[in-house]
């Protein structure tokens, strides 16, 4: 409890108040209570805080199905207290559309890394937005495949430094990065495409609604939805997490914009 508790003597409504006015952090009931394996200052933390925000405040813990990947966030199932399933590298897509069309009633995510996503798994994810499987894949874009060390990804920018581009990326050498949003967002099965970033308050925010509209949308059959978000790996790219919130700000958004891409046409 804190000082201004204990100091005043408040009746029992006044105290909650008190408390909540004071609330800088709370976590969700759908977020186990337990210690993350996340590096300091790692999006995936974030994100899987505001995923379960958004699943507690629509009510539908026990009607939400998650599919893990393999990456850095391959335990994504002993934090998110929703029924999970694990894939194989790069199969999350292939595996919630095996799951939604099973249980058409439950809402279907995947949480996936963009090794993952727009590596490996880059047909799974393209064939299940193109025939528009209803479901909803977060998409963690940090520009660096964290678990395995911080090789190169699809994703990482021009002139980004990684293990395997240490002069940073050359695009004439190692090509332009994949810009997933906006080739999905080409597709006809796809609903909606947005991209964010949970670099800041605003941003994190943001994000939440993001989440929250792509369940949203899921419920009423739309199809396919992407969140697609521009996150760090402080410990990869060699930074302190606030230093690699500003190159998040400073270098990765100027390249990858946020916002919609894709909306629904009936919102
Ligand atoms: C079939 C297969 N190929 C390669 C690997 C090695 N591997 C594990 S995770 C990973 C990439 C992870 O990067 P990303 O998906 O971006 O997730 P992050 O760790 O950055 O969150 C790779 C290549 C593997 N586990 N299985
Ligand atoms: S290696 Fe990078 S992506 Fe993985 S947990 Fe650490 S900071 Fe996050
Ligand atoms: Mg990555």
């Amino acid at each position: 409890m804190n000082q201004e508790v204990l100091e005043k003597n408040l009746t029992v409504v006044e105290e909650d108040i008190c408390i909540r006015e004071n609330l800088v952090y709370e976590r969700p009931s759908t977020l186990i209570d337990i210690e993350m394996h996340y590096c300091p200052g790692c999006g995936h933390s974030t994100v899987h805080k505001i995923l379960m925000e958004v699943v507690q405040e629509l009510g539908i813990q026990n009607d939400t199905i998650g599919v893990a990947p393999v990456g850095c966030s391959v335990f994504a199932y002993h934090y998110l207290d929703v029924d999970m399933q694990q894939a194989a590298h790069g199969r999350a897509c292939a595996v919630a559309t095996g799951i939604k069309r099973v249980l058409p009633d439950k809402y279907v995510f995947t949480y996936q890394g963009d090794g993952d996503l727009a590596a490996i798994g880059t047909g799974e994810t393209i064939h299940a937005a193109n025939r528009g499987e209803n479901i909803l894949v977060i998409f963690i874009n940090n520009g660096i495949y964290g678990m395995t060390s911080g090789q190169m990804a699809p994703t990482t920018i021009p002139g980004m430094v990684t293990t395997t581009s240490p002069y940073g990326r050359d695009v004439e050498v190692q090509g332009h990065p994949l810009k997933i949003g906006e080739l999905l967002a080409l597709l006809p099965g796809v609903c909606y495409i947005t991209r964010q970033a949970v670099n800041s308050a605003a941003n994190v925010r943001k994000c939440k609604k993001a989440i929250k509209n792509a369940f949203e949308y899921q419920k009423r059959k739309l199809g396919f939805s992407m969140v697609e978000i521009v996150s760090n790996c402080p410990s990869n790219w060699k930074m302190a997490p606030v230093e690699s919130n500003k190159y998040v700000e400073n270098t990765m958004i100027p390249y990858y914009p946020l916002g919609d891409i894709k909306v629904p046409e009936v919102k």
